[in-house]
């Protein structure tokens, strides 16, 4: 077995421009480089032993390489060529790259930490519709990070009660309101109902404050129920939908983005965990980010490096620095930072994350000790503060929202 993966190895391999280079950290339970070229093997043509109906022929053209073996490290890369890959798919990503390869008895560990895709695998995906500048023109904000709201309690607010949420946090100036990811149709909160109202709330607030206002609607369902909803979105004269890309899968985020509704696609993580956490084993959310925007995410939720969910400022910043770069014909993906954010945070946001962001708060507005309206004025005079570099300290002695939220979240 060892043997014949072998053939999969080429320490001094040099890949071609053509080629998708995977990175892997890799913990076997055999030698490392027989493991190596097993994982090679495995995620391209190759099964655990030689069979006839492989020509020589095929194995030349056809067969990944490993190269780039770090046996102190760990590490090492694949190079897989494009013949191997379906252009235009994640499904067969998955099934072949982020496969089986995962479950060989010969590895205790291994994780797919990056990945590089070549021009023509790239141009071959939709990739997002708007990116950060379609973004920005229909929201009609230029120069600052948007301002975003998670209504709360997650579930448990009637279509109505979600509404005038989404109506009072819009007037206290927030860009986006957004639901929770685990709120869908519910008997309690029926999604044409919410959609309906929160749209026709969030029109009568552009209409008073003078700007664009955001609803973005969860329409994470099975697949034909998801189109619908999102269907009644467009209808409805919504600008957005949001989808658990984990829960749904990417491949119905490309079925989304197929339809081409002229909807922003916020695409929430939620479960990404399951696979990304551990370091040593599964896939980084850097490669999850690489492929959301193939599959045509405009908005992503990447971590705060200062809230409450997982994710190191290095990794956070790359995978951020990652969805706003130039990448061959693919229009960028916004980031956006949520979990365990309040107003007293935003200088330290701003420094992290800069203006290409949407900075996103749940309990950071409707926990303000005056209610949600106050809560999201809090917010928006923390982020005027930070723009026109005052401390929030001094903003605060003639903005009482601001005041009252910093001191009870001190
Ligand atoms: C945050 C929240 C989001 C998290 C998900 O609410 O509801 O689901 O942002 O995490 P709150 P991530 O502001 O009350 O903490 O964005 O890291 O995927
Ligand atoms: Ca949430």
């Amino acid at each position: 077995m060892g043997k014949f993966y072998l053939k999969f190895v080429q320490p001094g391999y040099r890949p071609k421009n053509s080629e998708l280079v995977a990175s892997f950290y890799l913990e076997a339970k055999i030698d490392f480089k027989e493991a190596a070229g097993g994982v090679a093997s495995e995620s391209s043509i190759g099964t655990w032993t030689e069979v006839g109906t492989l020509k020589e022929e095929n194995l030349r053209k056809l067969a990944a390489h490993a190269f780039n073996l770090n046996v102190k490290k760990k590490t090492f890369q694949v190079a897989y060529p494009l013949a191997l890959m379906e252009k235009g798919s994640i499904p067969q990503f998955f099934s072949g790259i982020a496969g089986n390869v995962f479950s060989m008895k010969i590895i205790r560990n291994l994780r797919l930490f990056d990945i590089t895709f070549p021009k023509e695998y790239v141009n071959s995906f939709q990739g997002p519709a708007f990116g950060i500048e379609g973004i920005r023109k229909i929201m009609n904000i230029r120069n600052r990070p948007l301002l975003g709201c998670i209504a709360k309690p997650k579930l448990g607010l009637s279509a109505k009660e979600h509404a005038q949420l989404a109506y009072q946090v819009f007037s206290g100036g927030v860009d986006v309101l957004k639901d929770d990811e685990n709120l869908t149709d519910l008997t309690s909160d029926h999604f044409e109902k919410r959609a309906r109202a929160t749209i026709h709330l969030a029109k009568k607030a552009e209409k008073e404050t003078g700007e664009k206002k955001m609803c973005v609607l969860n329409v994470t369902a099975p697949p034909p129920e998801m189109m619908k909803r999102a269907r009644l979105v467009k209808r409805l004269g919504g600008k957005a939908v949001m989808v658990d890309i984990v829960s749904v899968g990417l491949d119905n985020v490309q079925m989304l983005r197929s339809a081409k509704l002229g909807l922003i696609i916020h695409g929430h993580r939620a479960g990404h965990s399951m696979f990304t956490k551990n370091p040593k084993h599964g896939m980084s959310m850097l490669v999850l980010a690489k492929l959301s925007r193939l599959a045509g995410v405009d908005q992503l939720h990447t971590g705060t490096v200062i809230g409450k969910m997982e994710g190191e400022q290095k990794e956070v910043l790359e995978i951020d620095q990652f969805l706003r770069n130039k990448w061959y014909q693919m229009k960028s993906t916004m980031p956006i930072a949520s979990g365990g954010l309040h107003p007293g945070m935003m200088p330290k946001l701003y420094k992290i994350f800069g203006k290409d962001i949407i900075l996103n708060f749940g309990g950071g507005i409707h926990g303000h000790p005056a209610g949600s309206l106050a809560g999201a004025k809090a917010a928006r005079q923390a982020l005027e503060a930070v723009l026109k570099r005052k401390s929030l300290k001094n903003y605060a002695k003639n903005h009482l929202e601001l005041f009252q939220a910093m001191e009870h979240w001190k």
